[in-house]
């Protein structure tokens, strides 16, 4: 089988001060456009697309993932199972035109970056060197995972990751951002009352709320608790599976490790695949805050 090979080329002459400066840009249009959504902003749907542009990742051949940057032609991004997804690029459009040297790849992983830490989550170590592939690399559509599924489902998925039961709780995690959208995914409704603050709540509901299986309005299955919060099939497998439900219980009680566990998957998400030579660092860029202070 032939292997794709990946390697990191950092853009020319440029330096952390750089990425902090598209960093900033978009935390910044976060901060100014947060009516989106109903007051969710634009930071879950950014941390959607980081995902969806690594998760045709496989590892089997090594093909897919952010590298390429291919989530910008329309044959990966009119996958059904993306819809919502407009709404991420083009609020990054200007942020691209600002600074045309960013490869696709590194904008659509660092803009996740960006939302997860402005919006209270971990430091997340981001490394550049993503360089755009033409269209000939967007691989055949199918590789997104389906809501409806349970944790054999959910387990198979992460297998072609290389990506094992703590790992894919942890990455789980992120659910707690945004919600779901009828008019997209054909689900209904938030993970929490917050939609946009970063913690381990998300295993807290999981275990804590009274969870009934309903059929919403577009006729799916899914889990719902008082309130008004959802959990999808994919979601809810974490509780019904042992292996995976010792994990939830210990994310939601210590929300320190959940933080480390998380970034240290999200960061292997957000890089599978790609060869990146010692002498690209990792950069751990600043929050807004941080930078105010
Ligand atoms: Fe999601 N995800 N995800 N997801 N996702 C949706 C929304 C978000 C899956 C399905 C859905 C991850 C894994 C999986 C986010 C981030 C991550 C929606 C709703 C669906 C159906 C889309 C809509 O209707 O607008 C499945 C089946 C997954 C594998 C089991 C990741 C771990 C949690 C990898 C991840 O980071 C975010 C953020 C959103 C919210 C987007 C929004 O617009 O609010």
């Amino acid at each position: 089988q032939t292997q794709t090979v990946h390697i990191a080329k950092p853009e020319k002459g440029k330096s952390l001060t750089d990425f902090q400066s598209v960093y900033n840009a978009i935390a910044t249009k976060m901060k100014s456009e947060s009516d989106y959504d109903d007051g969710t902003g634009y930071g879950p749907v950014l941390v959607r697309l980081s995902w969806h542009s690594s998760a045709t990742y496989n590892i089997h051949d090594n093909s897919g993932g952010s590298y390429g940057g291919t989530f910008r032609f329309k044959k990966e991004a009119s996958d059904p199972l993306s819809k919502g997804l407009e709404n991420a690029t083009k609020f990054l459009d200007p942020i691209h035109e600002e600074f045309p040297w960013i490869s696709h790849g590194d904008l659509y992983t660092i803009c996740g970056v960006t939302a997860i830490q402005e919006l209270g989550g971990p430091k997340i170590p981001w490394r550049q060197g993503r360089v755009d592939t033409g269209p000939e690399t967007v691989p055949a559509q199918g590789r997104l995972p389906v809501p409806e599924g349970d944790a054999t489902y959910v387990r198979k998925y992460y297998e072609r990751f290389g990506f094992d039961d703590q790992e894919v709780v942890a990455l789980l995690g992120a659910h707690i951002l945004g919600k779901t959208h009828l008019k997209n995914s054909g689900y209904d409704g938030p993970w929490d009352d917050d939609t946009n603050i970063f913690t381990n709540e998300f295993f807290g509901n999981l275990l804590e709320r009274d969870w009934t299986l309903e059929k919403n309005d577009s006729g799916r299955m899914q889990y719902n608790a008082k309130g008004g919060i959802m959990m999808l099939p994919t979601d809810y497998a974490l509780v019904q599976d042992p292996k995976y439900l010792k994990y939830v219980q210990k994310y939601a009680k210590d929300q320190d490790a959940f933080f480390s566990d998380f970034r240290d998957i999200y960061v292997k998400l957000l890089e599978s695949g790609i060869d990146f030579d010692e002498s690209i660092e990792p950069f751990v860029l600043k929050t807004l805050k941080e930078q105010s202070e």
